[in-house]
């Protein structure tokens, strides 16, 4: 049986986020944008709406939200502002860990005070040196009694700095390579724990993007997700399901790149009539169309899967490079439809384009995702 229709309480959430992307993102998301400012009020906004850290579970006092309910509502945060919403969908990256591998008692000490206020959770894996190369991640753990003491540095973490718990991904014995590395939650004003803010991205500017430095961070080994050298297991697994909700962003860049050429090419004459009356107008459109069903299709078909516990994997790659790739495209073919004024950023589409790139980038690129599915076809 296939089933493509929505709960009622889906179709709340995706009303309650169109609402708020329209009424509160989207008026102020240009401005967050070229001031490369964090928005202080709209995650409060969100929080008080709900649709921040919406994945932690009903156990702790939170709302428990499965994956397709949290790509709905990506959709609809992406559509008004991709960089408002990887605040959003970077804080549950950092709480997935504690999904994929954490106890009773860490779920309570860490997940639960997020629920008290706008407060969010950040994934620290990547490096200035070891990106794609996950399992080569130079930071380092020491074991000292009862603690566990970090050193090393953390690059292009969304969140970092702002986030009161950082899941942290460190080696404690590098000969070991990917079997030797540990899964460590380190709370904001730890000492040793600081930050520099990233300036000068291209797009998705209203995140706040840090480089995180570790310097004898030392912690109690209670903060351990799982077992000492699970910690690249975790990642991976967590990174399964966190690639979904970047497609879904991507699919919600798509819907507004087609919006926005839909209503220009009504608008804009030329030749004596509207461009949309044109066929070199409408198949872009149509193209636009294609990749945004398909994109929405394998994304929604990925977050299913991963709900009801069956292998995710490569769907979760299809997804997110398909999705990405096609935000990309109908950002950029939005900007053709617009033509000199969507060079210029008095329209939206030109963001539109600066934000998708980041989406074929983070979370493992789209050339990773290919190897992804690739390993997975060869198994
Ligand atoms: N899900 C679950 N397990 C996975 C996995 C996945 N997607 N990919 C690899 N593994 C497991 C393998 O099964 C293997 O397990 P065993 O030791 O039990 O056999 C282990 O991890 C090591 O796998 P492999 O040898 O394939 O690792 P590689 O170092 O070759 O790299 C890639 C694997 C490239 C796929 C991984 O490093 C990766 O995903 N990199 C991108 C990281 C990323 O997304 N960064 C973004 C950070 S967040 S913005």
């Amino acid at each position: 049986m296939i089933d493509f229709s929505l709960t009622n309480e889906q179709k709340q959430f995706q009303s309650l986020a169109r609402q708020f992307s329209k009424d509160i993102i989207i008026p102020q998301a240009a401005e967050f944008d070229q001031k490369e400012e964090y928005p202080v009020e709209i995650v409060k906004q969100a929080h008080e709406l709900g649709l921040l850290n919406t994945i932690i579970p009903e156990s702790v006092g939170g709302l428990g939200l499965g994956l397709l309910d949290e790509v709905i509502i990506g959709e609809e945060i992406g559509y008004g502002c991709m960089g408002i919403y990887t605040i959003l969908m970077a804080s549950e990256l950092g709480i997935t860990p504690f999904l994929v591998a954490s106890n009773d008692e860490q779920k309570e000490r860490f997940l639960a005070p997020l629920l008290d206020g706008p407060k969010l959770a950040a994934f620290a894996l990547s490096e200035a040196d070891n990106g794609s190369d996950a399992a080569g991640l130079k930071t380092r753990a020491e074991f000292d009694a009862d603690d566990i003491i970090l050193n090393g540095s953390k690059m292009w973490i969304s969140n970092g700095g702002l986030a009161d718990i950082t899941v942290v991904f460190a080696n404690y014995a590098p000969e070991k390579k990917h079997k030797g590395v540990v899964a460590v939650v380190v709370e904001k004003d730890t000492p040793g724990f600081s930050h520099q803010k990233i300036h000068g991205k291209m797009g998705q500017r209203a995140t706040y993007t840090a480089e995180l430095i570790l310097e004898n961070v030392r912690v109690p080994k209670a903060n351990i997700l799982g077992e000492i050298g699970e910690g690249f297991s975790i990642a991976m697994k967590t990174l399964n399901k966190t690639r979904i909700p970047v497609a879904a962003g991507s699919v919600g860049i798509a819907r507004r790149a087609i919006d926005e050429s839909v209503k220009y090419a009504s608008e804009r004459i030329a030749f004596g009539k509207p461009i949309n009356r044109f066929q070199a107008i409408q198949l872009k459109l149509a193209d636009m169309k294609i990749g945004l069903e398909t994109a929405r299709l394998a994304t929604y078909y990925a977050a299913y899967l991963v709900d009801n516990n069956m292998p995710h994997i490569s769907a979760a790659a299809v997804a997110k490079a398909h999705a990405s790739d096609i935000a990309l495209m109908a950002a950029n073919e939005a900007i053709q439809i617009h033509g000199g004024f969507g060079y210029i950023n008095e329209f939206p589409v030109e963001k539109l384009l600066r934000d998708a790139k980041l989406n074929q980038i983070y979370e493992g690129t789209n050339e990773i995702q290919r190897i992804v599915i690739s390993r997975e076809l060869n198994r």
